[in-house]
C-alpha cells in the first residue's frame, strides 16, 4: 500500500488549504492517481485497522439495489447514518432538539454529542423497528445503488448498468464501452449525498479483468482505504463470474484531500511500516455476484496495526 502512503505524503506536502462544503476545512491537490495489481494481493490498507466487513456489506447493497440504511444497520454498518439522520432532522416530522449541524458540534460541544448520541439511537432505532418509517427516512435517494441497477429512462424505463456491463465482459471483453455511471445530472438535487465515486471501466486483456474509477472526491483518511477496497471486491466479484483473473484496480481521484482534523492521524499511519497484504476467498459456490452475502466474502492474512479513530464530515 506504498501508493496510498506516498499520496498521504504530497498531500501533506503540497496540498492546499481549502474551505469546504462541511465547514471543516481540508488541504488537498486536484488530479491524482494510483494503481494496484490485484494478483499482488488484496489492497486493504495495513497501516491502521480497516473494517473489511463494512466494506463487503456496503458493497452489497450498492449490488442489491438498495438505497435505504435499514440493509446497512441490519448488517451493524453505520457509515451511512449521518446522511439518512440529516434528512430527518430537517424534515417537518422530527420534534426533537434542534439538531442543526450536528456534526461540527457534536465534535466541540459534550452536553451536545450526548444529546445527539441519544437522538441517533433513537432513530436507528426507529428505522430497524418501524417499516413506514424506514421506508420514508432510511431512504438517501437516488444513490449508487439506484444508478448502478435502476437507472431511469426518459421513456419510462429502467437500465441495470451492472447487469449490462457483466454481459458485456462475457459477451464482447475487448469493448471500450465497459462503463457505469453514478452521475446522474438529472438526480443530483434528490440526492442525500452526489456521487463521489462517478463512473467506472473495466477492461479485459490476457484473461484479466481491471477496473478504472474516476472519483471527483476523495476524503483521504476515512473514505479512501474503503473505496479502494471496495471497487477491489467489486472487479474481483465480477471477476469471478466472468471466470476471469483479477488484473489492476486503477484509481484516479480529482479533488483529493485530507480534511484538517485528520492530520494527525494520517502522520501516525505514516510512521508505521506496512504490512504484507491480505489474500481475498470467495465462496466458490456462488457463481452470480448478486447472491453473494456478507458471509462468502473473507480475507485472509489480515494483519493490520491499531485502529485509528477520526471523526467523519458531513
Ligand atoms: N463523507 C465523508 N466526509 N467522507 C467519506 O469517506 C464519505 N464516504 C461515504 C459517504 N460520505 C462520505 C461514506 N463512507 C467511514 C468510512 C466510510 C464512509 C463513512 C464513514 C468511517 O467512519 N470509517 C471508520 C470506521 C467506522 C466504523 O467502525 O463504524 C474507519 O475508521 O475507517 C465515501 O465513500
Amino acid at each position: 500500500m506504498k501508493q496510498y502512503l506516498d499520496l498521504c505524503e504530497r498531500i501533506l506536502e503540497q496540498g492546499i488549504k481549502r474551505e469546504d462544503r462541511t465547514g471543516t476545512g481540508t488541504i488537498g491537490i486536484f488530479g491524482c492517481q494510483m494503481r494496484f495489481d490485484l494478483s499482488k494481493g488484496f489492497p486493504l490498507v495495513t497501516t491502521k485497522k480497516v473494517p473489511f466487513r463494512l466494506i463487503a456489506s456496503e458493497l452489497l447493497w450498492f449490488l442489491k439495489g438498495d438505497t435505504n440504511i435499514k440493509y446497512l444497520l441490519k448488517h451493524n454498518n453505520n457509515i451511512w447514518n449521518e446522511w439518512a439522520f440529516k434528512k430527518w432532522i430537517e424534515s417537518p416530522g422530527y420534534d426533537g432538539p434542534d439538531m442543526t449541524n450536528f456534526g461540527l458540534r457534536a465534535l466541540e460541544d459534550e452536553a451536545f454529542k450526548n444529546l445527539y448520541d441519544e437522538q441517533m439511537s433513537i432513530f436507528k432505532n426507529r428505522i430497524l423497528h418501524d417499516d413506514a418509517f424506514a421506508a420514508t427516512y432510511g431512504e438517501l435517494g437516488d444513490v449508487y445503488g439506484k444508478q448502478w441497477r435502476d437507472w431511469k429512462t426518459t421513456t419510462g424505463g429502467t437500465i441495470d448498468q451492472i447487469q449490462d456491463v457483466i454481459e458485456q465482459i462475457k459477451t464482447n471483453p475487448s469493448s471500450r464501452r465497459l462503463i457505469v455511471s453514478a452521475w446522474n445530472p438529472e438526480d443530483i438535487p434528490s440526492m442525500a449525498l452526489p456521487p463521489c465515486h462517478t463512473l467506472f471501466q473495466f477492461y479485459v486483456s490476457e484473461g484479466k479483468l481491471s477496473c478504472q474509477l474516476y472519483q471527483r472526491s476523495g476524503d483521504i483518511f476515512l473514505g479512501i482505504p474503503f473505496n479502494i477496497a471496495s471497487y477491489a471486491l467489486l472487479t474481483h466479484l465480477i471477476a469471478h463470474e466472468c471466470n476471469l483473473e483479477v488484473g489492476d484496480f486503477v484509481h484516479t481521484i480529482g479533488d483529493a484531500h485530507i480534511y484538517v482534523n485528520h492530520l494527525e492521524q494520517v502522520n501516525t499511519q505514516l510512521q508505521r511500516e506496512p504490512k504484507p497484504l491480505p489474500i481475498l476467498k470467495l465462496n466458490s459456490a456462488v457463481t452470480s455476484i448478486f447472491d453473494f452475502e456478507v458471509e462468502d466474502i473473507m480475507v485472509e492474512g489480515y494483519d493490520p496495526h491499531p485502529t485509528i479513530k477520526a471523526p467523519v464530515a458531513v
